[in-house]
């Protein structure tokens, strides 16, 4: 059981998604994440043994190698890519309420905005930390991250924004949330953003990456 589950660890960290995927080069021709998490429910591993002892590991792992400059987004793309492999044999799992969520992240990027790669990033990154993830998309504004928050209680929220432009709709944003539900925490990100801009907004908390976002998330949770 160990070794099934220390090689989904390494599928997921180096971003091998399935056995014919010729990434990364020194472990071509070897199962992926697909196949491994296969193998791994048939052995009779328990899918939140899967989740807490491989991929959430992987995950955090990729999100630290990232935050140290030592890898980089196309490499944090097929780790993110791997684990969402993984994650399409756990869904039922989740869905049936056998695997609990540590809660659930909405998040978006915000209006007049198109860029979604690094809000991709962090909902995949969130997702292998073990949240329920509500991806609105792009292009977002108030009203749909306020019914999205009605609708599922106690959610913490996250905000996207890559141009210099949208950065004043974030800060509308966060205005309009806070005005009609205050308790609601936000977290913002995006390049041009930071923690002088999360401050004067009123938002929660500034990650300037995956791995920060979802350490705080996991500090909310405990
Ligand atoms: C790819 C790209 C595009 C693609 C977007 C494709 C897509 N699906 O996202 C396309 C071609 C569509 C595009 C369009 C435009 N773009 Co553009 N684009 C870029 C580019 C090259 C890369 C952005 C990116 O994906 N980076 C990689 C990701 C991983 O990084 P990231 O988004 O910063 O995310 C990380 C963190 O910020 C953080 N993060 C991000 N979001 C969140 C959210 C939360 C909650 C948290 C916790 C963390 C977090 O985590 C991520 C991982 O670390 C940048 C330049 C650059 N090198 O950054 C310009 C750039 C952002 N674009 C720019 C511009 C001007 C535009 C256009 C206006 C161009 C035009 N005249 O049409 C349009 C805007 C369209 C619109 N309305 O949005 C400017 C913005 C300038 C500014 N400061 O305002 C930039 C900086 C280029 C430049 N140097 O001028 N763009």
């Amino acid at each position: 059981m160990e070794e099934i589950l220390e090689k989904l660890l390494e599928a997921v960290e180096f971003g091998k998604v399935d056995n014919k995927s010729p990434f990364p080069p020194q472990l071509k021709g070897q199962d992926g994440s697909h196949e491994l998490t296969i193998s791994a429910i048939e052995t009779g591993i328990k899918p939140k043994q899967i989740l807490e002892n491989a991929l959430i590991p992987a995950m955090e792992r990729v999100g630290k190698k990232f935050s140290e400059n030592k890898i980089f987004v196309p490499q944090m793309l097929m780790s993110a890519k791997a684990m969402g492999a993984s994650m399409c044999q756990l869904k039922p799992y989740f869905a049936s309420g056998e695997i609990k969520t540590k809660g659930t992240f909405i998040i978006g990027t915000v209006k007049g905005d198109l860029h979604d790669i690094g809000k991709n990033l962090v909902a995949m990154m969130v997702e292998g930390g073990g949240w329920a993830i509500i991806d609105l998309g792009v292009y977002v504004g108030s009203e749909r991250y306020i019914e999205a928050i009605k609708n599922n209680h106690g959610a913490v929220v996250g905000l996207s924004a890559l141009l210099t432009t949208t950065m004043v709709n974030m800060g509308e944003i966060v205005s309009k949330i806070k005005e009609i539900l205050p308790e609601i925490k936000i977290i913002i990100g995006g390049a041009p953003v930071n923690d002088d801009f999360c401050q004067k907004i009123g938002a929660d908390f500034y990650a300037p990456d995956p791995q920060r976002a979802v350490e705080y998330l996991n500090k909310l949770a405990s």
